[in-house]
């Protein structure tokens, strides 16, 4: 119920061949790396592909600001306390930019919403665990913004301008997430045998759940094909997913934790770190709306957005009394032109 397959439209990877000559001048320009501007010609399918992607990520950030949450009225100082709230907020702006973003392609924000709350529209598999302790909020910020840059760093250069443009942003403020997460790790790791001991219990559950965030292998990803040759993608999910680990697990190292993989070991043949099988049914059950925390993560967005039916209806309000003072006051300098 929660997750339904978004059909763009696509089901092969068009050759040239296949294009009609606008089409073969759109596939050009992005060969040629010129980005894609909302007014320019595109393809349907082109349309449909980033309103799926921009519209889910959008979406991830916003209901990203739940498990995050839970911890504002617990986290252990003010200090604390003030940055959590900050880069929570960090996150709903981001939200705000992608649905931006998602609106130049000709959907409406309220479109976008509906689709969410009826569970058409999917957002992050990260988001449907649960946050047990302050440590779970350290590895957030460690390993979930460290995936979510290393996934979004190659799409400040994806060919859709808008998209590319809110990405720059994004990262930069992403990165400060991420330090300040590995900050609380590396405060829990030198702190009390509690606090290591949480700190390692959060990486071991947290740990292959990150790793899924980058979607399924090469070999079982849908649109992969497709979105590289629209450098909407410039990297697979398995290149990343293996950037991730390659970047990930000496900064586990540094604070004595060790990652729950027992293959894990690094390889001086290819130069990367050889990791265990993800457990791919876990990923699959978590997005058709069976993890832990799916149906209440979606109650609490679809019950912000009725409790927050009053202060749309006000803003609209406000802005119609607004509009109807300045239609107003320009009628009146056009009177007083005429009767001078
Ligand atoms: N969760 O063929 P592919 C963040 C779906 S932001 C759920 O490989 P694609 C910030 C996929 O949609 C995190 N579903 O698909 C933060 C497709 O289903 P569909 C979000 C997933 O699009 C931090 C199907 O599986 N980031 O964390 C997932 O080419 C801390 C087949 O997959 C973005 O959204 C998943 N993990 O590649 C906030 C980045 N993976 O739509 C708060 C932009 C795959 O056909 C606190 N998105 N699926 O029904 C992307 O780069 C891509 O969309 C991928 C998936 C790589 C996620």
């Amino acid at each position: 119920m929660y997750a339904q397959m978004v059909d763009t439209g696509l089901k092969e990877v068009r050759t040239a061949d296949d294009m009609p000559p606008e089409e073969r001048a759109f596939q050009a320009r992005i060969d040629a790396d010129i980005k894609i501007e909302p007014k320019d010609w595109m393809p349907e399918a082109y349309r449909r592909t980033l309103i799926r992607q921009i519209s889910q990520h959008a979406h991830s950030e916003i209901v990203g600001m739940l498990p995050e949450g839970n911890w504002v009225t617990r986290a252990p100082t003010l200090k604390r306390k003030a940055i959590l709230m900050a880069k929570i907020q960090d996150e709903a702006g981001h939200g705000l930019y992608l649905y931006s973003a998602a609106e130049t392609l000709g959907i409406s924000r309220d479109q976008m919403l509906a689709d969410l709350h009826a569970g058409r529209a999917k957002y992050s598999s990260i988001f449907n665990y649960p946050t047990l302790t302050w440590a779970d909020i350290g590895t957030i910020g460690w390993l979930v913004d460290g995936a979510a840059i290393m996934n979004q760093i190659p799409l400040c250069r994806c060919s859709y301008g808008p998209y590319a443009r809110a990405m720059v942003r994004i990262c930069k403020e992403e990165s400060f997430h991420q330090r300040q997460g590995y900050d609380i790790m590396l405060a829990m790791s030198r702190g009390t045998d509690e606090q290591q001991a949480m700190a390692k219990d959060a990486l071991a559950r947290w740990w292959w759940p990150s790793l899924m965030m980058f979607g399924p292998s090469d070999a079982a990803s849908v649109h992969s094909g497709q979105s590289a040759a629209w450098k909407i993608k410039l990297l697979s999910n398995d290149e990343l997913r293996q950037r991730f680990v390659d970047q990930t697990v000496p900064q586990a190292d540094f604070l004595g934790l060790t990652v729950p993989d027992p293959a894990l070991r690094w390889n001086d043949e290819t130069g990367h770190y050889d990791f265990g099988a993800i457990d791919w049914s876990e990923f699959h059950n978590v997005i058709k709306g069976n993890g832990p925390c799916n149906r209440d993560r979606l109650q609490a967005r679809v019950n912000a957005w009725d409790e927050g039916a009053w202060v749309r209806e006000a803003a609209m309000a406000h802005a119609e009394k607004r509009a109807a003072g300045a239609a107003r006051a320009v009628a009146s300098i056009q009177q007083q032109g005429r009767t001078a």
